[in-house]
């Protein structure tokens, strides 16, 4: 495991990288993490290890206002991650080791990768939204991020809940995107995750998704909720068979 920081116009992007057993040059995945989420969380080193399982080398990668990265939780918004994680892919096709390129999030890291999918079309073999928090800017339009409802014509200085305080600009920000135009724009191999239990995003996302991507699979874990507590196994499942099949 190698441990560093990507820059992103300034903004020191926490990263590591993970190889398989005995390989030191092929197909690389970056692994981004969701909303308060953090790349030591289970479900992603589970899938790190899933990845890794299958000789693929993971870049776990933590966004703005996350984890060991820079920017403060408050100020974080759809924007800010875009950029970094076009920093964060940038920087993946400057490794000479690196074969074949894929992308992988979870949940708001998820939404990330359908809109990165399709804005860096081309520099992905395949993309894998994990319980993909794509409803988000709809939401924000209609004026509600995780059961805090504010009005979505006058969008307040801060929305909070018990847990976290976000600036309006992350609604401001959220309400311009359109993730159905990403979605659109990338026509390679795309695996989805998502628990049919998950409380946070709900699962008909996951098939309103499979039917709007031209080449998309959706494995369905039944009984799991947002984050796979439980379920791991399955989670590490899908995503092995996905790059298996893909080889194959
Ligand atoms: C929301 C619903 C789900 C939301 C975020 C999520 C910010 C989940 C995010 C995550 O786990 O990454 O309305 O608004």
């Amino acid at each position: 495991m190698k441990e560093f920081y990507i820059d992103s116009d300034g903004i020191p992007i926490h990263a590591k990288l993970d190889y398989p057993e005995d390989v030191e040059k092929g197909p690389l995945c970056i692994l981004i993490p969701g909303f308060t989420g953090h790349i030591e969380e289970d479900h992603i080193i589970a899938a790190q290890k899933a990845m890794n399982d299958v000789g693929v080398i993971v870049l776990r990668a933590e966004m703005y206002g996350h984890g060991g990265s820079g920017g403060e939780f408050r100020n974080h918004t759809l924007y800010k991650w875009i950029t970094n994680a076009l920093s964060v892919v940038h920087y993946a096709k400057t490794l000479d080791f690196v074969t074949d390129l894929y992308l992988c999030g979870h949940s708001q890291g998820g939404l990330l990768t359908m809109m990165i999918g399709g804005m860096c079309a081309d520099d992905f073999k395949a993309i894998l939204p994990l319980s993909p928090a794509w409803m988000i800017p709809e939401l924000s339009r209609e004026g509600t991020v995780l059961w805090t409802s504010f009005d979505p014509k006058h969008i307040p200085e801060k929305v909070t809940s018990d847990e976290w305080e976000l600036s309006g600009d992350y609604i401001r920000v959220a309400q311009t995107l359109h993730v159905e135009d990403e979605i659109e724009r990338y026509e390679g191999p795309v695996l989805i995750v998502h628990g049919d239990e998950d409380e946070a995003v709900p699962y008909h996302y996951a098939q309103k998704a499979l039917a709007l991507y031209k080449n998309a699979k959706l494995v369905t874990v039944k009984g799991a909720d947002h984050c796979f507590n439980g379920y791991l196994d399955e989670l590490a499942d899908a995503i092995r068979g996905f790059f298996n099949d893909l080889e194959g």
